[in-house]
Formats: C-alpha cells, sequence, structure tokens
C-alpha cells in the first residue's frame, strides 16, 4: 500500500499497489511459510509503489511492514536463514506448549500473571518449545550472531536498516516482561537457547536506517529511503489507526475484524487477573506504551475454511455468494463455540462445524447458508459475551464498537454483531492494519506527534459509517444459549 500525506490538516491517501494471495505450505518438516515467495511479493509491490509514486511526483520516504504476529525464523549474520518459517497453525505447537506448562513452575496462571499474554498455543514461547525438540541442530548449528527473527524484523533486515525486534510484536511472543518492556531473559534462559539469540528491542516508529544500496539499485529508488519499523504486529496497526479520536475513552470497544476477530479495549497498564486469564484476555502492547487488552476470537478464518471445504466438495462461492446464502438462512438456528481448539486447524471444516453443532444438542447444519450463518451469528454472540466480560473485569463502559479490518465489508456480519451487542457499531476503514502502519513510519519520521494526531488523520480521511441494532428478543435469548454452549467464562472475581 502506498501512503500519501498531503495538506494542512494533514490527510492520508491510499493507493493499492500490489495484492497477492498466499498459504503456508505442508512439508515433512511442518507447515511452513513460503517466504521466498513472499519476498519477491513484497519487491513487486515496492517496485510498484515507487513507479505510482514519481508519477505524481510525491517522494518516497520510508518503507515498513507488518504481518500477523508469533511467526519467526532464524537469521544468521550475513541474512541467511536457517530453517524455514513455520506457520504458528502447525498443529506441533499445542502439544509443546502442553508439555512446558506442566513443568512451568508457576503453572499457566503463574506464567500470565507473569507475562499477560494468552497461553495460545501458538505463541512463540511454545514454537521455539516445540522446534527445539523437532530440530535440535538448528539451534545448535547456529553461527555466533545468529538471531530470532519475528517475520517483519527479517523482512526489515532484508530491506535494510537493522536487525531489531520491534514492541507490539515483541509481546506476542510471550517473552516480553510486560512492566518493564524488555524481553524476559530468565523465562527465555529456561528454554535452554543463547541467551543472544534475542535481538535488541525498539519501539514502534523507529528509524532502522536507510534500504540497502543494492536493493536501491534494483527497485530505481533512491539511496535516501529509510526503513521505518511500524507497530509490525499488524493488530496494533489496526489499533493504532481507530478512529476513536471524539469518543471519550472507557465509551468504546474496537474489534479489528479480519482472518481473527480482535476484540478489545485500550488500557494504561497490563490487567493479569485470573478473571482475565479465564476468558481469557490478553495483554499486548500498543503504540504509545499502552496495552490492548483483546480477546482473540476465531474470527472470518471459519469463513475462509468453510468456503475452501465446501470448494473441495465441488460446490464453490465467493464470500459474496456465501454472505447472501446466509442471508437467507433461517436466523439463530445454530449455535456453536467459535473459539472450539478443533477449529484452529486448517482442514474439515464442515465436519468439524456439524461435529460441534451436534455435541452441543443444536440442530445440525446441513446447507452451506445454514453452515455460514452458524459461523457469523456465533461470533456475533462472542463479541457481545466479550464486551459484557470487558465490563466486568475493567471499568469501561462500552457505548460504541469500533469495526474495522477486511471484515468491514462482511456487511451482514456488521448487522449480526450490532443485533448481538445491543449497541451501535461504527465502520471504519476496511485498510485499517496499512493506515495504523504508514502513519506510525510517518511519525517516526517526524511528520506527526502523537497517536492522538494519527488517529485525528484517520477521521479526516476515512469516514466511518454508523450501524443501528434493531432490538430483538430473539438476540436476548439466544446469548443464555451461547453461554450454556462456551460454559460461560464468567469471571470468578
Ligand atoms: C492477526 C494476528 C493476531 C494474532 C494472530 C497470530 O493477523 O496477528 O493478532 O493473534 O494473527
Amino acid at each position: 500500500m502506498l501512503g500519501v500525506l498531503s495538506g494542512d490538516p494533514a490527510t492520508l491517501t491510499l493507493e493499492e499497489a500490489h495484492r497477492f494471495e498466499h498459504e503456508p505450505l505442508w512439508t515433512p518438516a511442518g507447515l511452513v511459510w513460503d517466504l521466498t515467495t513472499l519476498w519477491r511479493e513484497l519487491l513487486t509491490g515496492v517496485r510498484k509503489g515507487a513507479t505510482t509514486a514519481r508519477q505524481a511526483s510525491v517522494p518516497l520516504r520510508s518503507i515498513g511492514v507488518d504481518t500477523w504476529a508469533v511467526d519467526w525464523a532464524l537469521v544468521s549474520p550475513g541474512g541467511d536463514l536457517l530453517g524455514l518459517p513455520r506457520c504458528y497453525r502447525d498443529p506441533r505447537h499445542a502439544l509443546a506448549r502442553d508439555r512446558f506448562l506442566k513443568e512451568y513452575p508457576g503453572g499457566v496462571e503463574g506464567l500470565y500473571e507473569r507475562i499477560g499474554i494468552q497461553p495460545q498455543p501458538f505463541n512463540t514461547l511454545f514454537q521455539l518449545v516445540a522446534r527445539r525438540e523437532s530440530s535440535p541442530a538448528l539451534f545448535a548449528s547456529a553461527p555466533a550472531g545468529t538471531k530470532i527473527a519475528l517475520l517483519p524484523d527479517l523482512l526489515h533486515d532484508w530491506l535494510g536498516g537493522r536487525l531489531a525486534c520491534e514492541r507490539t510484536n515483541a509481546s506476542s511472543t510471550n517473552l516480553l516482561d510486560p512492566l518493564t518492556g524488555d524481553w524476559d531473559r530468565a523465562l527465555f534462559a529456561s528454554l535452554g537457547l543463547a541467551a543472544d539469540l534475542l535481538p535488541d528491542l525498539v519501539d514502534p516508529g523507529t528509524v532502522l536506517g536507510p534500504i540497502r544500496p543494492e536493493l536501491a539499485a534494483l527497485l530505481d529508488l533512491s539511496a535516501e529511503v529509510q526503513i521505518v519499523a511500524p507497530a509490525t504486529h499488524d493488530t496494533a496497526s489496526a489499533v493504532a489507526a481507530a478512529p476513536a479520536l471524539n469518543a471519550d475513552p472507557g465509551t468504546w470497544a474496537y474489534l479489528s475484524s479480519g482472518t481473527w476477530s480482535l476484540l478489545g479495549v485500550e488500557l494504561d497498564k497490563p490487567l493479569t487477573s485470573p478473571a482475565a486469564f479465564a476468558v481469557p484476555f490478553t495483554n499486548e502492547r500498543g503504540v504509545g506504551g499502552q496495552t490492548r487488552f483483546l480477546r482473540n476470537i476465531g474470527g472470518l478464518w471459519l469463513l475462509q475454511e468453510l468456503r475452501r471445504d465446501l470448494r473441495q466438495a465441488g460446490e464453490t462461492y465467493s464470500f459474496a455468494e456465501l454472505a447472501e446464502l446466509a442471508r437467507s438462512a433461517e436466523p439463530l438456528r445454530t449455535v456453536i463455540d467459535p473459539n472450539a481448539a478443533v477449529l484452529a486447524e486448517p482442514g474439515d471444516a464442515m465436519r468439524k462445524l456439524r461435529a460441534l453443532a451436534s455435541a452441543a444438542g443444536e440442530p445440525v447444519p446441513e446447507s452451506a447458508g445454514q453452515l455460514a450463518r452458524c459461523c457469523l451469528e456465533s461470533l456475533a454472540l462472542c463479541y457481545a459475551q466479550t464486551i459484557d466480560l470487558i465490563e466486568t473485569l475493567t471499568p469501561a463502559r462500552i457505548e460504541t464498537l469500533l469495526v474495522f479490518g477486511g471484515g468491514v465489508k462482511n456487511e451482514l456480519l456488521n448487522e449480526l454483531t450490532a443485533a448481538a451487542i445491543g449497541r451501535p457499531v461504527m465502520l471504519g476503514p476496511s485498510e485499517a492494519t496499512a493506515i495504523g502502519n504508514l502513519l506510525v513510519q510517518a511519525q517516526g519520521l517526524g511528520l506527526i506527534e502523537s497517536l492522538q494526531a494519527i488517529r485525528a488523520i484517520v477521521e479526516r480521511s476515512f469516514p466511518s459509517r454508523r450501524v443501528q441494532p434493531l432490538a430483538s428478543e430473539a438476540w436476548r435469548a439466544a446469548h443464555s444459549r451461547y453461554e450454556l454452549i462456551v460454559g460461560a467464562a464468567a469471571p470468578t472475581s
């Protein structure tokens, strides 16, 4: 995405330079990312964006990369990769987590209290345990100076600048001390890995250095282009772009809606009580040092997987067609737990959804429309439950839910969400992650002063749209049904 910041007061315009599909690949060594393809596509995007900028006589100032969280690779000082980066959905991670937590002295609650991150099987900490067990030689043979690089950090290193780990994404590793903002070196040492594998940490907006001269020449760019770390965790970038300037803090929650649904609020400091753990809420680091107190919810991954599975069974639908089928299906027929662990791994979506419905004593969804509606309504019910839990655990009184990310394009989900939560939904930009990324780069270059100023630019540049809830008795009844199905993750204090 090419971003152009102009005018006074400043506004941002976005231009899509390049878009591509990519998927993890199965190999005997695990489910891995095709990193060279990602790199090639990234360079294509930079080349196309730079051409557009040149044609518009706009100087290209900086480049910054964000990706999904947690995934990493080992990179030697020469930029060589040691092994392919694994995808976080690799099934081995859950087993490694369980083994680690069994031996961890304070148990899972102790780890949560210490780091504040929900113990998802795929957190980098548990991935490292899995990898050390499956490929001990990988670490043993690593040359001096080798670093663990989260994927955006690795791509920044390849682009130029220096290898450093940006803090919003570092918080997703389960290895960052939430109070000091430094690595929890004692926790890392307990893995038996060399301490100097951990790279230096930097804040979002840090100028890492100029693009590599070879790349500048290859891509026909000015050697002055800087590599600037945005909030490299995509969700942190999206939350930075929440158009929330005029709402009082404590009156809004956000939903970063995409493959995952990340629903939460901003807090001044982490909240790691047993009740927060029970949900579980996580405490990731945000731009400006605040805490993203949020819950990972199954998200549109459910629909992506359903679509893939239907296609394999010979029924091919676009997302729009699937949404239309869902719209005409019977409302609130089947409710399931959208966070069921079994749904997080790829494959077999129809069988899994039906089995979950059947186990919960719900009518089994048969048609594509019924299956899709079941996914969307279950997500909406989970959003409602999560907002209630936020109000129980924090002083927040949520009047509005700000939704941003690709999910805002799913009109049906927006309507169901408003109905389920019984509050208005404000639809922000679908490209919130790219917007937050670009504006934090601009902040790093000294063009914008604060997070507040970033959000003012977002509000001016990308008008939000309001979806009003329709009061409904049917949804009220569905809440208790949902609570029963998921076993009411009610806080204990
Ligand atoms: C969303 C996301 C989310 C993480 C998950 C691994 O893309 O970064 O915030 O929990 O992917």
